[in-house]
């Protein structure tokens, strides 16, 4: 062999090694398997106004690379799509037990499972990563993801409402960040593994996994963290200990911003829109979808908001509702007050949100104009009605 040969060779395994090294990045995943920054998805209800049924599965997808919703050309029980294949990375770590990899996923309402374990967070989502990098994704889906070894799929409860769904790519130290914030909100962990090397790093993550004893938390707390491709989010996390609504009393405040808020209002305990502080929130009764097809917010289980302003970029997704409680939490073992009940919640807001607002259109609930009206001084009704015209038509 000549030395160019071997020079050769050496540069080839080089570029093998390389490309290997790029594959096993944890990482979130596009509906091409490729890494992606972040990605939000929005899987559509079952009915919408004025079409007949659809399957329940199909979804919205954009990504950090795309800044735009697509209707994805896959269901979202399938492991070819984002989800699917950015789960499938956590699938595949079932066997071979792989130490040098920390998972967790939580969800209030666990697989299999009939109880629920109202002390824990209501919130869900998973992790997955290693010390170099990895990814967190923040859902609405309730008994999902599956079990590690049942693999990846989709509930069939999932089916006739709409959820949506955030995964965020991160740097390593991050996680002892992300890890701190969901102390506050003590998820129910139901499959981990949270091996020693990590002892460290995620302390709580790891005592959570082991179902071990807590430190106390305080309220809240607001993290800002940096997605591997410097993008910032804010998070907000909250504990059992904050008892308000998080929107009107904390994100709408600290945004300084008025917001619009899409959330699960089935339970007994809605809550109206609120404009007795300085940044009103207004719940969004009827969304449009790009593909022009509308759904009321009834047949909606995601939660996100955006600034009413459009000009002001905030969009928000996370897994807490506006309910002053749910019902079924009041009178548990404990015999605490309804107050005290309150869901302990967490919440992504975007900082840099000028790419990633929701270019779904959204119309409030009725009959809150005159209320708005009140809360905007100054401002004419006629300025007031073509702000409103601006807002439903515009591509939020
Ligand atoms: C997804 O759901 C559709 C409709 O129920 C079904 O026909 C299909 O087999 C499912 N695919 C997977 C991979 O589960
Ligand atoms: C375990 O995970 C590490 C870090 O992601 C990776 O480099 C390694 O190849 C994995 N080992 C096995 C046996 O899969
Ligand atoms: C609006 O929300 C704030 C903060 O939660 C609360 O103090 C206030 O009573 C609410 N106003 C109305 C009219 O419900
Ligand atoms: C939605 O409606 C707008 C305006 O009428 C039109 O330009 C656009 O092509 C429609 N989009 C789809 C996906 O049908
Ligand atoms: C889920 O995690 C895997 C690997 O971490 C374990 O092997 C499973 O036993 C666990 N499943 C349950 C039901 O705890």
């Amino acid at each position: 062999m000549t030395a160019g040969t071997v020079w050769c060779h050496f540069v080839l395994l080089l570029l093998l090694s390389i490309a290997s090294l790029w594959a096993a990045e944890i990482s979130c995943r596009n509906e091409d398997g490729e890494t992606v920054d972040w990605f939000l998805l929005y899987k559509l209800p079952k009915h919408t106004e004025g079409e007949s049924a659809g399957l329940g599965l199909e979804y919205m997808y954009m990504d950090s690379l795309t800044h735009a919703w697509q209707l994805s050309k896959y269901l979202v029980n399938m492991t070819q799509g984002a989800l699917g294949q950015t789960l499938k990375q956590l699938y595949e770590t079932y066997e071979p037990k792989n130490n040098s990899i920390a998972y967790a996923i939580y969800n209030d309402e666990i697989p299999h499972s009939k109880s629920s374990n109202w002390k824990k967070g209501h919130t869900k989502g998973f992790l997955l990563l290693d010390k170099s990098q990895g990814f967190w994704g923040i859902h609405s889906v309730p008994l999902f993801p599956p079990f590690l070894e049942d693999g990846y799929a989709y509930p069939p409860s999932g089916k006739p409402y709409g959820q949506a769904a955030i995964c965020i790519t991160f740097k390593y130290d991050q996680f002892t960040e992300i890890d701190q914030q969901l102390l506050s909100y003590n998820p129910s962990i139901y499959n981990c593994s949270i091996p020693n090397i990590f002892q460290a790093d995620l302390p709580n993550l790891q005592k959570l996994c082991a179902g071990s004893e807590l430190p106390s938390v305080t309220q809240r707390h607001l993290s800002k963290l940096q997605s591997a491709h410097g993008e910032t989010f804010l998070h907000f996390a909250k504990s059992h200990l904050f008892v308000d609504d998080i929107y009107v009393a904390w994100i709408a405040q600290e945004l300084k911003t008025d917001l619009l808020v899409e959330s699960w209002q089935h339970s007994g305990h809605r809550l109206p829109s609120n404009c007795s502080l300085q940044y009103h929130v207004y719940n969004i009764n009827l969304i449009g979808t790009p593909l022009n097809s509308t759904f009321y917010s009834i047949n909606d289980h995601s939660k996100w908001c955006v600034s009413r302003i459009y000009e002001d970029q905030w969009t928000c997704i996370g897994d807490l509702n506006r309910a002053a409680e749910q019902a079924w939490r009041s009178g548990n073992e404990h015999g605490r007050n309804a107050a005290q009940q309150t869901e302990t919640i967490t919440t992504i807001v975007f900082l840099a949100a000028h790419q990633l607002a929701f270019p779904f259109t959204v119309k409030r609930s009725e009959g809150l104009e005159k209320q708005e009206q009140r809360g905007l001084a100054g401002e004419t009704k006629k300025k007031t009605q073509k702000r409103e015209q601006e807002n439903w038509r515009r591509k939020l």
